[in-house]
């Protein structure tokens, strides 16, 4: 018998068979006669990968079963997404400190997350996001001027200049909107993998989310509806180290976020988030597996994935991570976990692109998005004064006090908010 004070681990407890009572609660869980006060799984739950940090294939099994899926033509489409996303990141950061966007966030060092993901995804699967994914939403077909209608609101814009830059989204492309309260998506994704789930739909809903993120309730009512509605939905949630300043240690106390599917049961997988193999791989498998039925002959339900990975970038143009981390501990990881040099260094090695193609690929790109924001820029914009339409028949009486109050500020600061 164990000691009270020992912590086991959770199958050590169970490995005195006995009878089966069925409780409602727990219908298989047998009697035992051990005591003891479980600490959960009894080792850290492994990461899978196919494509090393060092660009080569660790993974040689699964890599054969990649290549029946990937030809050259959808992995340089996906090198090339990668490297275009990077280069938007960075020149809208540009463009940002220059006054021309207001805010901005990178996705740098999840790209491999964001093009695998979209890769592996049906042109009918809705994605659901959470801010940080916007390399899936261009992937998926979003230009380089429609983000740019959104980050500048101009007329074009399809959320009509309401969100903040950014927060895309499209019928178009089949990606919700994003909303800036944190998990909102998570509760609308389960709900609507449930219905594609009863009405027979071929698809999914995949849903994002941060590790930071995944404290709020919401996502404790979205996977446990997804589990117990067996929802047509693939939770992603995005483990890279931080929620702006606050580093998972002081996040959570378990092991990552995958170990809680386990509560819901819920099948789950955690993953290399720099490895783009890995992140397609998965979501192929995920889909299939989802769409087919369980041992049982029921529809499947949700799975879930936790890609880990490490935030390469600040949180926002707002923030200065040097504050809450080091400078070489950020290098360490671009150093050795960049994902887009590890995909080139595999297209090289195998002979699908070459040094040359790189350089004249990101001139060509680089020349393709200044482009976009020199004709982003002269778009007129929405007008201030639209921005309470649309929502009520009648402009309710608060939304009057808040219209009134903010254009009032407007014409107080027009000076410094419209240079002429
Ligand atoms: C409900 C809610 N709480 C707080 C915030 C402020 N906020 C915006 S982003 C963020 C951090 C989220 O971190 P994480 O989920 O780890 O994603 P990451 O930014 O690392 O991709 C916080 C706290 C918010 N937008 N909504």
């Amino acid at each position: 018998m164990l000691a009270a004070s020992n912590l086991s681990p959770i199958f050590s407890l169970t490995n005195k068979f006995s009878e089966i009572i069925g409780y409602p609660g727990a219908p298989k869980a047998p009697l035992t006669k051990e005591f003891g006060f479980s600490k959960g799984l009894d080792k850290p739950i492994p990461i899978f990968q196919i494509l090393d940090k060092d660009g080569k294939i660790s993974n040689p099994e699964m890599m054969e079963q990649v290549e029946k899926v990937l030809d050259k033509k959808r992995m340089l489409k996906m090198y090339h997404s990668m490297i275009k996303i990077r280069i938007i990141d960075d020149l809208f950061v540009i463009a940002q400190r220059q006054g021309r966007i207001t805010s901005y966030m990178k996705n740098t060092g999840e790209e491999a997350i964001q093009i695998g993901v979209a890769e592996a995804m049906d042109k009918d699967d809705v994605a659901h996001m959470q801010y940080r994914e916007h390399g899936l939403v261009m992937h998926r077909g979003f230009t380089v001027d429609e983000m740019l209608n959104q980050c500048l609101a101009t007329t074009e814009d399809y959320l009509k200049g309401r969100r903040m830059p950014i927060h895309y989204g499209s019928k178009k492309v089949n990606c919700i909107p994003v909303s800036p309260p944190l998990c909102t998506q998570v509760p609308q994704a389960a709900g609507q993998g449930y219905t594609m789930r009863m009405d027979g739909r071929p698809n999914v809903t995949v849903c994002f989310f941060g590790d930071g993120s995944a404290s709020e309730g919401d996502v404790h009512s979205g996977m446990n509806f997804a589990a117990v509605r067996r929802s047509n939905t693939i939770f992603l949630c995005r483990n890279n180290g931080y929620a702006i300043s606050t580093p998972v240690k002081d996040q959570y106390r378990g092991d990552g976020i995958a170990s809680r599917a386990i509560g819901y049961g819920i099948p789950f997988i955690r993953i290399d988030g720099f490895d783009i193999f890995s992140t397609f791989y998965t979501t192929y498998r995920a889909r299939q597996q989802i769409l087919g039925k369980d041992e049982t002959g029921e529809a499947h339900g949700p799975i879930f994935i936790e890609t880990m990975g490490y935030r390469l970038c600040n949180h926002t143009t707002s923030d200065d991570s040097l504050k809450y981390r080091s400078q070489s501990e950020i290098d360490s990881w671009a150093n050795h976990h960049d994902p887009v040099n590890r995909f080139r260094k595999y297209l090289i090695e195998k002979g699908h692109w070459s040094k040359e193609e790189d350089k004249d690929f990101e001139r060509q790109t680089k020349k393709e998005i200044a482009d976009a924001l020199h004709r982003g820029e002269v778009k007129p914009r929405v007008a201030p004064e639209r921005i309470c339409e649309d929502v009520y028949a009648e402009v309710t009486p608060r939304l009057k006090r808040q219209f009134k109050f903010s254009m009032a500020t407007r014409a107080k600061y027009e000076a410094e908010y419209f240079e002429k």
